[in-house]
């Protein structure tokens, strides 16, 4: 259904500034490949601290479109709300649904209109994103956005281009139509804007329409740590630890309540509680504001060292702060059970602080979740199985074992880029997807031990069969992976000697590997030949998924998700 129609007189034009004003529609658009993460039904928050700024701070007239709120988006109709420019963020493994729908926008616009494109996947895979964008701003946006937008008005044509020279973070082509970027970014300072979704048809009540509605929250920015496999850094260009006024996050919570009738919230902070004291006044705060009124349930991301007593880790009286405060549910990254894969992420964390983490949240009557990130060189087989047992030990209601994955920006990818298999498609990248060699097993063994860990420990208990469902679920539509990864192996991995079988198990020999990456015949070989794997297990399950339903799916992706 066309969205005007589903929107009826209203459309999908947000309330406006005064009338006449350009428009700026940003389009939301979720992966059709199933993750965890799209069964909950939940704006990113870096397209709405965009949105919000612009909406609070600039000349335009913002729509803000999520596609959980307002159905499929369709090219015609944003080209109907003759927008000035389109923006779009979007994960990596929504990439093949962003070409899809950019490429049926250019063709309907001739070009004519602009499309900027943000966030994650426009910031580690630009090369990638360029293929459906007209500029990439790259890294925080919410401060760059504005002089994009002031040279993007400029007519005169050499003008503009030194304009969108001096733009930090951006990619763009010059007069010459050569893309250039400029690289250089200052941190955001002040995240002092509020949320506004007046401007986000199908906001209204969301809340009502969906079970499984959060409202992402931020009360600070960035990470005191540096993990070797983690992407903040290289998503924000620069190392900082930056919070909000905790004014603005409750206005956000209150307003989320009273909007949207949404009172579930995930806060997007990297590491919440970095600044013990900011946090705890935000949570003070939350709980005078929500007094009263039915309490905020909020999820935070947060180290085991900060709740496991000892001098690192938050009191029991501030642990008792944020419960007060609505944290309902504490995820953490217990990354790995091997301490040698630990020490190899730069964790600095050991199986003890686990534990004791968790009686910490125990005693204030807090969940707790885990996501591990297994296939790092101390990983063997067995500590991927143990999961489920130590999950039990710490009481988690749920595990998220995702693959290592090996991302631009991170020592991770300068130590070990050679242990990505070449020409992974990108809609399994997705944390589910394994891209990678591990060390002491096959990567299909690690992408079979994974999900065995997840179906086995949620098929345990009654309560935890929602979870299974939704596993077994994206375990099916991983299938064509899985596949890949077994060709791979047994025409390229295992004849080109880059595992080893010792005592019927395998085991990497990065010597040759690098041997082949120095050799320019054998990597081609060994480059197309992956490549050409992938792509023939993607296009058989795209072609088995088209015969199945009748109707092609957008861009080639197997499976409409849940
Ligand atoms: C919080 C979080 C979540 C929350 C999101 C809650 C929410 N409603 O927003 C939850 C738990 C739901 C989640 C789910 C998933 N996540 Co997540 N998540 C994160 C995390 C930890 C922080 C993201 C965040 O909010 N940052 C804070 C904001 C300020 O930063 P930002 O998003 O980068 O936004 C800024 C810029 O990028 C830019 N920007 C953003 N959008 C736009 C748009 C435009 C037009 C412009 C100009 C600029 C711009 O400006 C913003 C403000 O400065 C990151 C890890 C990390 N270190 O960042 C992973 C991360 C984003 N997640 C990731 C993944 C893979 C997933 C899942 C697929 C996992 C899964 N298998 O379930 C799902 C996908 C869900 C879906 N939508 O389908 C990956 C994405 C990698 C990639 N290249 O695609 C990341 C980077 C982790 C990683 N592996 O490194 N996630
Ligand atoms: S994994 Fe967590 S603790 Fe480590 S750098 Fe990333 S956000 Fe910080």
């Amino acid at each position: 259904m066309g969205l005007h129609g589903r929107h009826g007189e209203e459309g999908l034009l947000a309330k406006g500034k005064e009338s006449g004003a350009k428009k700026i529609v940003m389009v939301e658009i979720s992966p059709t490949m199933p993750n965890l993460g799209r069964f909950i039904v939940t704006p990113t928050y870096g397209m709405l601290a965009v949105a919000s700024v612009l909406a609070e701070r600039s000349k335009y007239n913002v729509t803000l479109l999520y596609d959980r709120y307002v159905g499929k988006i369709i090219p015609e109709d944003v080209v109907a709300m003759d927008p000035f420019i389109v923006m779009a963020n979007g994960l990596t493994t929504a990439a093949p649904d962003l070409e899809a729908f950019f490429s049926r926008f250019h063709e309907l616009t001739d070009g004519k209109i602009p499309v900027v494109a943000g966030g994650e996947h426009a910031t580690m895979y630009p090369e990638e994103a360029l293929k459906y964008a007209d500029y990439l701003l790259m890294f925080e946006g919410d401060e760059t956005v504005f002089p994009l937008l002031e040279a993007l008005e400029e007519p005169d044509s050499s003008k503009r281009d030194s304009l969108l020279s001096r733009v930090p973070g951006l990619y763009y082509r010059d007069l010459s139509d050569t893309w250039r970027c400029n690289p250089d970014v200052p941190r955001v300072e002040k995240i002092n804007y509020r949320y506004n979704f007046e401007i986000m048809p199908g906001a209204k009540d969301a809340g009502k329409r969906f079970r499984a509605a959060r409202i992402p929250l931020q009360t600070s920015r960035g990470c005191k740590y540096s993990c070797s496999f983690c992407s903040w850094i290289s998503l924000y260009g620069k190392p900082g630890y930056r919070v909000r006024p905790p004014e603005d996050v409750v206005h956000d919570a209150v307003h989320a309540s009273e909007h949207m009738g949404i009172n579930d919230f995930f806060l997007c902070d990297n590491l919440f509680a970095g600044d013990e004291e900011h946090a705890s006044e935000v949570m003070n705060q939350m709980a005078v504001a929500f007094e009263g009124k039915r309490k905020p349930s909020i999820t935070c991301l947060m180290r085991a060292d900060q709740l496991s007593g000892g001098p690192s880790s938050l009191s029991e009286k501030k642990v008792a702060l944020l419960a007060r405060g609505g944290v309902s549910i504490v995820s953490f990254g217990l990354e790995s059970l091997s301490e040698r894969s630990l020490i190899q992420m730069r964790k600095q964390m050991t199986l003890d602080k686990y534990i004791a983490a968790s009686e910490m949240l125990r005693r204030h009557g807090i969940s707790m979740l885990g996501t591990f990130a297994s296939g790092f060189d101390g990983d063997t087989i067995d500590d991927i199985r143990s999961i489920a047992d130590f999950a039990e030990k710490m009481n988690l209601f749920t595990v998220q074992v995702y693959a290592r994955c090996i991302t631009p920006g991170t020592t991770d990818m300068i130590m070990s880029e050679h242990r990505i298999i070449p020409g992974h498609p990108n809609q399994y990248k997705n944390g589910h997807g394994v891209w990678i060699m591990p060390a002491l097993m096959l990567p299909s063994q690690l992408q079979e031990t994974m999900f065995e860990v997840a179906l086995k420990f949620h098929n345990r208990t009654r309560s935890r069969r929602p979870a299974h469902l939704i596993f077994s679920r994206i375990w099916t539509q991983l299938q064509p992976n899985l596949r890949a990864l077994k060709r791979i192996e047994s025409e390229v991995l295992l004849p080109m000697r880059i595992y080893k079988s010792i005592k019927q198990e395998f085991r990497i020999d990065d010597d040759r590997l690098l041997q082949i990456h120095d050799n320019k015949d054998l990597l081609h070989r060994y480059r197309k030949t992956c490549t050409r794997i992938f792509t023939e297990e993607v296009d058989a399950a795209f072609a088995t998924q088209q015969d199945q339903n009748g109707y092609p799916i957008a861009a080639g992706i197997p499976g409409a998700g849940a």
